[in-house]
């Protein structure tokens, strides 16, 4: 059974209808720079899988060619929606704009036959490569959809991130947070403090060794990440969260001696010093770190963490939460923060909170996150009951290298249907959708060390997680169904097979 996940605002089988066919005479037909780069990113993978020449050309589409097309009004505006005719006559993807033209081939990645994934072209599929008539109208629910990936706790390679990458533009996931610095590693290389990635990358949880991104390989996830329409949100953890940078540099400390690195699972024992004595040598450090990383980073974000700073005092908390937010400011990016950032009324204007709370609000957390759009900023919803992709499963099933993975604390283990079953306005008394810039689903990667192990954690339950941000609610109109949803995931699990994903077969699903 077809079927798109997440699911566009509109979708039409044409049963009985011609499919498409693609073949040796198959070209991309496109008009203008920006949709041929669009093509070219699609056309390197349906090259590798088909074996196919298919061109990038200019002109007039014909029954086995692809068309896209950006104009004016293509997309009524929305500049990540898309339509998609397909059929007898050729596929046919319409956008206003770039970014909804490449959500349209991710559209079309689905549709095609799962052979698609292949890197060589080793197996065509029995069938051809089909794709079923059909006619597609969409648009996203909301503008920031995104999955944040661990890389302190333990670290993962460049490729690693670049596979994760592409996984996420599958699911027209539009940000990848990376939470590049923790107490256990600091992965992110800055140039006027070489001793962060020097001393502070030297090791991860449970001391299976460390690791970094270089500035080139930074640059490489930005790039791979840009041609995909996805955006890097660099995270920064300040002021606690940053044992690995202490460890680094003596200065930082209030009692000037560094701390030893740190390879347990503890949070909220370390905190950037306040004091005047210091204030040198921090002010230096949140300048120079914010400004090499906002260098890096072309996107408009910088996220500055200020999570869980239990051993931050709270005065000292929000004189350091001016300090670095001046400084990210300073250095061009707009701030997001963890749902505590919103404690300070002084937030630089447009400061973005991301609520990790629970979908019943809990302590503070409420009011915090309604500080952020008082003070002229939006949310980032990351309810962690039903989206934290580290949050074990039901019956805490074996992972796929032995042993068990994830934690439970936010109200115990995590089912796809409670991940799929949740509704973004109203989790926040005074939080309505226009206030909502969108929804992240993070992984942490405490119990997670490993490829393997992360896409068990996090595939099937992204798959919910990108359809809550990107189809259209309930009150709009959108239908959510289960075992609609189940079945289009099923098609999806056939692509992720021959991806190479090892996905978790959660049962309720079915499998092919
Ligand atoms: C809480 S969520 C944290 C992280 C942990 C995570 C584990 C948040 C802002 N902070 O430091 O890794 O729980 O689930």
């Amino acid at each position: 059974m077809p079927g798109i996940i997440p699911a566009p605002t509109s979708f039409e089988l044409h049963e009985g209808a011609a499919p498409f066919r693609l073949d040796d005479g198959s070209r991309f037909v496109v008009n203008g720079a920006e949709a041929a780069a669009v093509a070219e990113t699609f056309a390197g993978r349906v090259r590798a899988a088909t074996g196919l020449e298919l061109p990038v050309v200019e002109g007039e589409a014909g029954a086995s060619d692809i068309g896209l097309v950006i104009a004016d009004g293509a997309s009524g505006g929305s500049p990540e929606g898309y339509t998609l005719e397909s059929g007898g006559d050729g596929v046919r993807i319409a956008a206003d704009a770039a970014a909804g033209l490449f959500w349209g081939t991710q559209s079309l990645r689905q549709l095609l036959p799962p052979e698609i994934e292949r890197a060589d072209a080793s197996r065509a599929p029995s069938g051809g490569w089909t794709v079923p008539a059909a006619s597609v109208a969409d648009s996203p629910r909301f503008a920031y959809r995104g999955a944040m990936l661990d890389v302190a706790r333990h670290f993962f390679a460049v490729e690693d991130v670049l596979d994760f990458v592409d996984r996420l533009s599958l699911l027209k996931l539009n940000a990848l947070h990376l939470h590049l610095t923790d107490d256990q590693g600091w992965r992110i290389e800055i140039e006027s403090w070489p001793e962060l990635t020097g001393i502070g990358a030297s090791t991860s949880v449970g001391g299976v060794g460390g690791g970094f991104y270089t500035m080139d390989d930074y640059r490489c996830i930005v790039e791979y990440a840009a041609a995909r329409f996805i955006t890097i949100v660099p995270e920064i953890d300040l002021p606690g969260h940053t044992n690995a940078a202490l460890s680094a540099y003596p200065e930082l400390n209030c009692d000037g001696v560094a701390p030893e690195p740190y390879e347990g699972v503890e949070v909220g024992f370390s905190s950037l010093c306040a004091s005047p004595e210091r204030a040198e040598a921090t002010d230096r450090f949140l300048i120079d770190v914010t400004r090499e990383v906002a260098e890096l980073t072309p996107g408009p974000w910088l996220h500055l963490g200020g999570d869980e700073s239990l051993a931050t005092p709270h005065a000292d908390y929000l004189d350091l939460v001016h300090r670095m937010t001046r400084a990210a400011v300073a250095a061009g990016k707009t701030v997001i923060g963890w749902h505590e950032l919103g404690a300070s009324t002084e937030l630089p204007r447009g400061t973005v909170g991301q609520y990790w709370s629970h979908v019943e609000p809990e302590a503070d957390a409420a009011r915090f996150t309604r500080s952020f759009v008082e003070q002229g900023g939006r949310v980032i919803l990351s309810p962690a009951d039903v989206a934290y992709l580290d949050m074990k499963y039901p019956g805490d099933p074996e992972g796929p290298l032995g042993g068990t993975l994830g934690l439970d604390w936010a109200k115990g283990p995590t089912s796809l249907e409670e991940a799929y079953g949740w509704e973004p306005v109203g989790i926040v008394p005074g939080i309505g959708e226009s206030d909502i810039l969108g929804i992240e689903a993070p992984v942490w990667t405490e119990t997670i060390a490993t490829v393997p192990e992360l896409e068990f954690m996090v595939f099937p339950r992204i798959a919910a997680i990108a359809e809550i941000a990107w189809s259209p609610s309930v009150a709009a109109g959108g239908s959510r169904s289960e075992a609609d949803f189940a079945a289009r995931l099923a098609a999806l699990g056939t692509h992720l097979d021959e991806l190479g994903v090892a996905y978790h077969r959660v049962g309720g699903v079915p499998w092919a």
